[in-house]
């Protein structure tokens, strides 16, 4: 068989022969979310045919209109961890607090816990452009058997087990990380497998894309003004592309491949961007250094942050180690982080 027919089950099955102390745990949290990006890829692919599109009603903690399918999503989740017992806790953005999962036998001795952003980008689900889900998975801290606190879900991205994303898109990926190199698998809907297309992601040692939201420059900080100027200028390889999808996961996913840097800065308006640290930022900084990328808020590497709140936002740069870089050097010429 070659490398590249390698189903997902089959690539979870010989990784975990490579952790030998494994218990399983890992292998089969990591199948429970491939069942359930198979479920959610489903409704998302018929949104425009079945009256599951517009807003539910509800607002979620982020004040946003939910979608139907971000409710959807979000309960796909949950409900398929919960019901697998595989977990002792789960965070969403779609949550406004933690979720406890009590074991079989009352009490709950799973080591692992879940961030996820169930459904990003889902503004754009009635414009059919891409969306994806987010995940992120940490060993607890507190006692095993017990229930989980905040600070089983407040801890550093340098301390996540896995990380990865579901895009779905003109196909649907899972591209996920358990510490050792980055790799992509691509559904086959027709019989429901994920086989391996993209074995050891890694950023081209070059980039010329830039994602950011140009219509927001008057509110950007002077650095990102002048970062901006320099992607623009006729000079080396640039003028670089400007390419911004307005969804998280795939422009990630394009510049992972293509070679490029994606940046949610500060603005007079969020004082801390807009992206969330525990279940967008950290999982896609995870990703990126294991594809030899780099990720920070400007300042400070994204995987050393330390949380203070479950939802807290942070400024997002990330993509190439060299285009990062550039970008922070702008934020350092001209601001001293107090
Ligand atoms: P803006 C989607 O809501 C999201 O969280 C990311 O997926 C995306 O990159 C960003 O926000 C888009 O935000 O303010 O540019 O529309």
């Amino acid at each position: 068989m070659t490398q590249h027919n390698k189903t997902l089950g089959e690539f979870i099955i010989n990784k975990q022969s490579e952790f030998k102390y494994s218990s399983g745990e890992l292998s089969r949290l990591i199948n429970s979310i491939r069942l359930a990006g198979k479920i959610v890829n489903h409704e998302v692919n018929k949104a425009g045919l079945v009256d599951i599109l517009g807003t539910a009603g509800a607002e979620n903690i982020q004040g946003e209109d939910q979608q139907k399918l971000d409710v959807y999503a979000n309960e796909v989740f949950i409900n398929t961890l919960v019901n697998r017992e595989i977990v002792c806790g789960i965070a969403s953005e779609e949550e406004d607090d933690f979720i406890s999962i009590k074991g079989g036998n009352s009490k709950n001795d799973n080591k692992y816990v879940v961030l996820m952003d169930p459904l990003d980008g889902s503004s754009n689900i009635d414009v059919n452009v891409s969306v994806g889900t987010i995940f992120s998975i940490y060993r607890r801290v507190t006692p095993s058997g017990t229930p989980v606190t905040l600070e089983d879900f407040l801890q550093p991205g340098n301390q996540q087990v896995a990380a990865g994303y579901i895009v779905y898109g003109t196909s649907t990926m899972i591209v996920y990380s358990t510490g050792h190199g980055v790799n992509g698998f691509t559904l086959n809907p027709a019989i429901g497998t994920y086989y391996l297309s993209h074995p050891n992601m890694k950023f081209p040692e070059k980039g010329n894309i830039y994602s950011v939201n140009e219509g927001n420059y008057i509110h950007f900080p002077k650095g990102v003004k002048k970062y901006i100027k320099y992607c623009q200028e006729e000079k080396d390889n640039r003028p670089y592309t400007s390419r911004y999808i307005g969804s998280l996961v795939s422009d990630f996913h394009r510049n992972m491949i293509k070679g490029g840097i994606y940046i949610y800065p500060s603005t007079s308006k969020n004082p801390n961007g807009k992206l969330r640290l525990l279940y967008e930022c950290n999982p896609m900084a995870f990703l990126a250094e294991r594809a030899g990328g780099k990720a920070s808020d400007g300042f400070t590497r994204i995987l050393d942050i330390k949380p203070t709140e479950l939802h807290q936002r942070v400024p997002f740069f990330c993509g190439n180690t060299e285009m990062v870089e550039k970008a922070e050097k702008f934020m350092n010429k001209t601001y001293k982080k107090e």
